[in-house]
Parts: C-alpha cells; structure tokens; sequence
C-alpha cells in the first residue's frame, strides 16, 4: 500500500451560518425524555444516554489505513439520501442527518428526503426542514418502510438513492466510495460496512470487515464470516465485498437502475423481508451486490421493534417473506416451509404483478443464484413437513400464550377438537431444523435442570437450546440431553401438568410421546 489513487480535494463546507436558522435546543427539549420514565420504553434504545451525547458528536475512524489513501474525484454525482422513519427519538434522527452534514462533501447531496411514516407529532420531520438539504414528506397514513422508501425515491431528484435507516451516524468519508462502486457499473448496489451503536451507551463500536450477508431456509438474515478461502483471496482490504444478500437499511443504489428493477414490493407491509426481495431481485436480474469496507456508517442495532405492527409482528413478517418466496425462490421455497410450516397456511396477497415483472426482466432462476451466488447455502436433503399433535395418552401438548408476553406456558391438557379438527394451540410441527414449532414459536428449555420448565420462545436457528431429537417414543432436548416430561405441580390434579425436561428414563411413561399426524 502506498500510493494515492488520484488526488481530488474535498470541499469541506462552512454550515455554521445555516446551522444557526435551527433552534436544536428547542427542537430536542421538546420531546425529552423525563426522569422517572423508563429511557428504553419508547424507542427500545436509551433514549437518555442518546440526548446525554451530543448531535454533532466525533466517532472513530474504523476504516482500515489502507482506505484513508484513497482519494475519490470530484465528478461524482450528488445524491439523494432518503430516510423514512415512524416514531424515531429526536435525539437520533437529528444526529443522523448532522453526522450527514457534517462528513459528507456537499457538493454529493443532492437532498436529504426525509419520509415521516405517519409518526404521532408531525413537528419531529417538519421542524428540521431548516437545516441546508432538508426537505420533509409525512404520510397521512402508516405505510411501513418499503411504500415510504418507495415514496422518498419517486421524488429524488439525484441520480442516485442513498438509503438510510433514522438511527445511524455516517462515519468519515463514507459516501464517496459507495458513489463511486455505483458509477464505475450502475448495476452493483452498495452497502457500507454497519458499526455498531451500542442502544445502552450509545458507544460507536468497530464492527468486523471480513462480514456478509447471508440467511437459512427460514429466510432468517445472519452476518457470516468469509470462508477462508474468501479471505485468502482479499489480497487488498478496501476491495469491495460481494454478499448473497444485504441487511437492508444503507445502501446506494443507481435511481434508473431502481425503478427499472421494479422498486420494491409495494405489498409488503411496516418491517421485514423486503431485504431478500430486493437482494434476490438484484441478482437475479443483472445486477449485484457488493459491501464497500472503506464506507462505514453506524447503526443502533435493537433487541425488538419499538413500534407498533397492525396487523401483528409475526403476521407481518410471514406475509413478507412469504411473497419473497412465492415470487423469487420456484421449488426451493419448499424448504422455507419445511422450516417455516405454519407459513403455508397464512395469507399473502396478490402477487401476479411481481411475477410478471419477473417475466418481463427474464431474471434467472433461485437454482442460478444458489450456484452462482450463494453456493454455501446448503439444500436440505428433507422438506417433509411433520404437523400434528404431541400425545401423551389422551392428553395434548398445548401452548398457553399470553399476548405481548416474550415466553409463553406450555400445559398437558386433554386433546381438543373442534368442527372435527385439532385444536390450534395442540398443532406442532416437527421441522428438519428439529425444531418443534408452532406459528412463530418453538419449544425451548432457558436453563437445564432435572424438572426445568419447557417454555415457548420466537424461533431463532441454530440455537441448540431449540433443538430436539426423537429417539423412539422419547423427545430428548439437545443441549442438555434432558428429555421430554411432565411434573405434577401447582394444583396437583391430573388434569394440569406442566411440561419440564428431565434425566432421559426409558421406563417412565410421563417420557413417552406420540407424534400423530394433522
Ligand atoms: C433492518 C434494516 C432495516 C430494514 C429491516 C428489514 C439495517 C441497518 N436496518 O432492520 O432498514 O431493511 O432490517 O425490514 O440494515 N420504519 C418506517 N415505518 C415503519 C417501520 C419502520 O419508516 O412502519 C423505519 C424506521 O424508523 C427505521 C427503518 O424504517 O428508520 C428501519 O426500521 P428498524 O430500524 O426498526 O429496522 P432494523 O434496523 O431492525
Ligand atoms: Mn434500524
């Protein structure tokens, strides 16, 4: 390494006359956070921490020595930054679009769009329309992040769309690499490398260089390691990373290229999946995806969803992916529902107008893209799917699941039918993944002891603590190859047991299970 690519200068602006129209106190102190209140309660994030720390903050440079030498010209193209948010801190949303303002080139901002998702006060979007770049749309109703990305793309002005999530700093020189990616070959969409935002410290953390984007057959994302292989090859740490998929949230994309794919799925509603459309979609259909490692911008990543789903987060979600699958992924989606199985039965919509635009690009098959793309992921030899109830004599296993509650009860109840049919709450499904699911939640044991209660938690692959064999009639757990039983506890009548985990006993017929088919 030594050498400077090509030398441009970058204009560093002088915002302060601008900045002075913009009464950020007031702005801020009009939504504090008040002592007494939980600080994580409205945006699962420390909301105090956040308005402890200030909007025009510095962070560390974590991009690699290597990426400090190269010098991006000048003739890039300015952009359009678009950032649609529902109910996002003030706090975060101001710091987002400083750390913007203040690290970018101003001469690469075309605008920065916000898109105010129908949150409660109109004056969080409104009011910043005073800072240079600005400009402000509110939906006059909940539309979810992709119509409202959608929404911010149809009025950008640049040559470019430049997405951001409302919770991120960018960090030094972030955009020009990304700008540049895209103008060498409109087809490639960039992503930054995402540092991490601690949601309790609000800390900006390096995160590792040598990540993509990948997922299993539940269409869950993961961050994946490059094999070794992959590393051997990176010769040169600023090259640019191809990933299978991206996480969604920052990204540039060419703006004719964008509306030439298809945008995205108007159906798809509030959160979730519309990554995998959009990265099956791109691949698919001539383009790419790449990770830029000299671009860094910082995400609060959060543990759940601060925010309100109205037709319910699970069901949202299996809508989603559901359409991705239907639309994207031909045969293989039988290995989405093999490992998703209460996905078949929920309702989609209509999704004739995405095939026909699948149609009209002449993309190729999920079968290419598994060969050419993401050749890792590996194809389950099985995508049976096992439905039906667990029994123990006459008695059903059955959820008890309380709404808004993260864990739910699990009872041993007398089976149930109704019109002829299972009752819901008895209906399990055994997947190739072993897990025992039902809807969203699979079966789980949080600590390991003789007597330990068996709980219901959101699935989440390769967590052994959700894994089970069937061995015979027993169901033996896993991680700590306790198996299947059930106490008498609590009233003590027969008709009440819970379900534990206890030292796997052949004899005992309290272990002995019965899968019988739906
Ligand atoms: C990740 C992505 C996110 C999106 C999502 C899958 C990153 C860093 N983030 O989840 O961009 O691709 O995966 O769908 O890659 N929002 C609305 N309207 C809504 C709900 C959300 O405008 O109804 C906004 C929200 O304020 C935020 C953005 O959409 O700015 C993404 O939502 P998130 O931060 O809750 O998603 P995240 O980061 O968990
Ligand atoms: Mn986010």
């Amino acid at each position: 390494i030594g050498e400077k690519k090509s030398v441009c200068p970058i204009l560093e602006a002088d915002w302060d006359d601008l900045w002075d129209q913009f009464d950020e106190r007031r702005y801020l102190n009009a939504k504090k956070w008040r002592v007494g209140d939980d600080p994580y309660k409205l945006h699962a994030f420390n909301q105090r921490e956040s308005e402890r720390i200030s909007s025009n903050r510095a962070i560390p440079d974590t991009r690699h020595l290597r990426c400090t030498l190269l010098m991006y010209c000048r003739d890039l193209p300015p952009t359009s930054i678009i950032i649609t948010f529902h109910n996002e801190a003030r706090s975060t949303l101001l710091r987002t679009i400083r750390s913007v303002l203040n690290r970018t080139p101003m001469n690469l901002i075309k605008e920065i769009i916000l898109v105010d998702d129908f949150s409660n006060d109109p004056g969080d979007c409104e009011e910043l329309i005073k800072l240079p770049k600005v400009k402000c749309l509110r939906n006059d109703q909940r539309q979810g992040l992709v119509r409202s990305r959608i929404r911010g793309a149809d009025v950008a002005q640049g040559t470019t769309l430049t997405f951001l999530d409302s919770h991120c700093e960018v960090n030094r020189d972030w955009l020009q690499p990304l700008l540049h990616r895209v103008k060498e070959d409109y087809t490639r969409v960039v992503c930054p490398v995402i540092d991490i935002i601690n949601l309790d410290t609000f800390s900006y953390i390096e995160s590792a260089t040598e990540l993509r984007g990948g997922f299993d057959w539940s269409l869950h994302f993961q961050w994946e390691q490059l094999s070794p292989e992959q590393k051997a090859q990176r010769l040169d740490p600023s090259e640019p990373i191809r990933t299978p998929i991206i996480a969604g949230g920052l990204f540039v994309m060419d703006k004719s290229w964008f509306n030439f794919l298809g945008k995205y799925d108007m159906d798809m509603d509030i959160w979730g999946g519309e990554n995998f459309e959009m990265s099956f979609r791109v691949w698919m259909c001539g383009g790419s995806l790449e990770i830029v490692p000299c671009s860094r911008v910082g995400h609060v990543f959060r543990k759940k969803h601060p925010y309100v789903f109205p037709d319910g987060n699970a069901n949202t979600y299996i809508k989603n992916t559901k359409r991705t699958a239907e639309v994207w992924m031909d045969e293989y989606k039988q290995y989405f529902y093999a490992a998703r199985p209460f996905a078949l039965e929920r309702p989609f919509g209509d999704i004739e107008s995405r095939l026909d635009l699948r149609r009209k690009l002449r993309c190729q098959s999920f079968k290419w893209y598994l060969e050419n793309v993401y050749p890792e992921l590996r194809v389950p030899k099985d995508s049976s799917i096992q439905k039906g109830t667990i029994r123990q004599r006459q008695k059903c296993l059955e959820s008890q699941r309380r709404k808004n509650q993260e864990v739910s009860n699990l009872k041993l109840r007398p089976c149930v039918k109704i019109k002829g049919e299972d009752a819901k709450s008895q209906i399990w499904a055994f997947t190739y993944t072993q897990q025992i699911i039902q809807e969203e939640l699979c079966l789980s044991v949080i600590t390991f002891f003789p007597g330990a209660p068996v709980v219901l938690v959101l699935c989440k692959n390769g967590d052994d603590k959700q894994q089970w064999t069937k061995t015979g009639s027993r169901i033996e757990h896993m991680a700590s190859h306790l198996c299947l039983d059930t106490d008498l506890f609590g009233d003590g009548t027969e008709n009440d047991r819970e379900v534990v985990v206890n030292p796997c006993e052949s004899s005992l017929m309290s272990q002995h299970w019965d899968m019988e088919s739906h």
